[in-house]
């Protein structure tokens, strides 16, 4: 009967737009009277879920899904009537000046970057796309040709086609760190010290589909046979891949794929992030205004590193006023981006959900840009001083550390995790920072050997570093017993006494 129902509907709908073969319109719409449960078994089911509260969801939808909702007693309200047409009023939005990057023009805007920056970045194509479009990814570094043990911190946009802001909000980062290099002393300092890439589109067939053919669209362009097309990049890694809150059907828009990587443009990031260790990384997508963090595969999954998830999702929470979650509390979905990145490669892995629609009008970018900018850069900062006490903070990567990168990883450890009862978590942590602190003494010591005591008076007066303070002080005293005038006496004086 209601398999009856709805082909009815279907056909209805398939006149109303008086277009043979039309596929059903699809509809955004708000269901409420929904418990948590019931939205967590339609992500289950496949739907595609934008945005969700306590009891309603805005979820993508067919005519006769709708009608479906309304009979089970559940109240729905249309927010974008038909989604193709939505896409070309977006379209519509740009002017010459204010438009979102199509595939084109960031490739374009790439190689212009390359040519006029070519000291602080390189381009590299990271694998091709299904259609054999090359996944481009920016590194901006300094000595960009080199891998230099630099702490690492990746961008990533486009996972779904239809999410045009998050191509928008990685470029936007690299253009301030180009072109603020030469005069913004911050700037520099990140590029200096951080090996940075950029990939604003992970999938670029879905989003020139959905860009070229006015498509609502969401996932890649992989031809599943059959009439289908597309499996769901989010679902596809392989970090518990499976179907919770993924679908097995491949015309599902949560489809999940034949198997984990079984997509070009998943496997080019599996192994571009297991070659470039990064130690932090935002994946952005549209919308909800959140932050999300591992795990999302399932509820309340033991996140070792939660501590600092939190502090740092919260910490960017302030600048673009989003609300940062555990992603499962969004809903429980399996093969995502993140719990792969942080599962596998224990990098501090985010989700944005950017804006509160898909696509707003292009005159909106400026803005959902500088809200977010800011937090883009607060990661890539942080993947040096959070990301050395996770396991992603190899010994080279603190052995080659500065004497200033060294005080700001033992700054934010010690703050973060002064008082944490959390005894094995504890450890974990000071294991690190003791590392990061026989680092900062080497230092010191090699700059008292050279008459300089700038560092050892930075050190001194920085109440977290005592640690770092007792090496200097080991070190200086058992040197200077061995070997006279190694260091100046009056120094080795102060350091005794202090
Ligand atoms: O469902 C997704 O892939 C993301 N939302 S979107 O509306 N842009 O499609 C959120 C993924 C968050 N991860 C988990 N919940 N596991
Ligand atoms: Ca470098
Ligand atoms: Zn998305």
């Amino acid at each position: 009967m209601r398999r009856f129902l709805v082909t009815i509907f279907c056909c209805m709908s398939l006149f109303a737009c008086g277009q043979a073969n039309a596929e059903p319109v699809r509809s955004l719409a708000k269901v409420t009277k929904l418990t948590n449960k019931q939205i967590v078994s339609l992500a289950a089911q496949g739907f595609d879920i934008a945005k969700r509260g306590v009891n309603f969801a805005e979820i993508v939808l067919d005519q006769a899904q709708i009608k479906d909702f309304v009979m089970k007693g559940h109240p729905v309200k249309v927010i974008i009537e038909d989604l193709d047409v939505y896409i070309k009023k977006a379209k519509a939005s740009q002017t010459k000046n204010v438009a979102y990057f199509t595939y084109v023009t960031m490739e374009k805007q790439f190689k212009a970057w390359v040519e006029e920056y070519p000291e602080i970045c390189v381009l590299e194509s990271i694998g091709k796309s299904c259609e054999d479009r090359d996944i481009w990814a920016l590194k901006i570094s300094d000595n960009p040709k080199k891998n230099e043990p630099e702490p690492a911190a990746l961008l990533m946009g486009a996972h779904h086609s239809r999410e045009w802001p998050s191509v928008e909000v990685p470029m936007a980062t690299a253009k301030k760190l180009l072109t603020e290099y030469a005069q913004n002393e911050e700037v520099k300092k990140l590029v200096d010290n951080r090996e940075i890439w950029i990939v604003p589109m992970v999938n670029p067939d879905g989003v020139t589909y959905s860009m070229e053919k006015s498509k609502y669209w969401r996932k890649n362009r992989r031809n599943n046979g059959n009439g289908s097309y597309g499996v769901d990049p989010n679902r596809n890694y392989s970090y518990e891949w499976g179907n919770v809150g993924a679908s097995s059907s491949p015309s599902s828009d949560t489809y999940h794929g034949t198997g984990p990587f079984s997509e070009p443009e998943t496997l080019a990031i599996k192994k571009f992030a297991e070659r470039e260790k990064f130690q932090a990384s935002i994946s952005f997508h549209t919308y909800s205004e959140l932050i999300l963090y591992p795990f999302g595969y399932g509820y309340n999954i033991p996140n070792p590193d939660s501590k600092i998830f939190v502090k740092m999702a919260g910490d960017m929470a302030r600048f673009n006023k989003y609300t940062p979650q555990n992603s499962a509390e969004l809903y429980p979905a399996m093969g995502d981006c993140d719990d792969f990145l942080y599962g596998d490669l224990k990098m501090l892995s985010f989700t944005f959900e950017l804006c509160s629609t898909f696509i707003p009008p292009a005159s909106q970018i400026s803005e959902f840009n500088e809200l977010n900018v800011p937090a883009a850069l607060y990661l890539i900062d942080k993947a040096g001083t959070y990301g050395l006490v996770t396991p992603s903070g190899s010994d080279e990567l603190i052995n080659s550390l500065g004497f200033d990168g060294s005080i700001r990883a033992i700054v934010d450890n010690v703050d973060l995790f002064a008082g944490e009862g959390n005894i094995p978590m504890r450890n974990e942590v000071l294991k690190q920072l003791e590392k990061i602190s026989q680092r900062a003494a080497l230092l010191v010591c090699e700059d008292l050997r050279k008459g300089n005591s700038e560092s050892w008076q930075r050190i001194k007066n920085t109440a977290q570093a005592t640690l770092a303070l007792s090496f200097i002080r080991n070190r200086v005293l058992f040197e200077s017993a061995h070997e006279k005038n190694l260091y100046r006496e009056d120094l080795v004086e102060e350091i005794k006494n202090s």
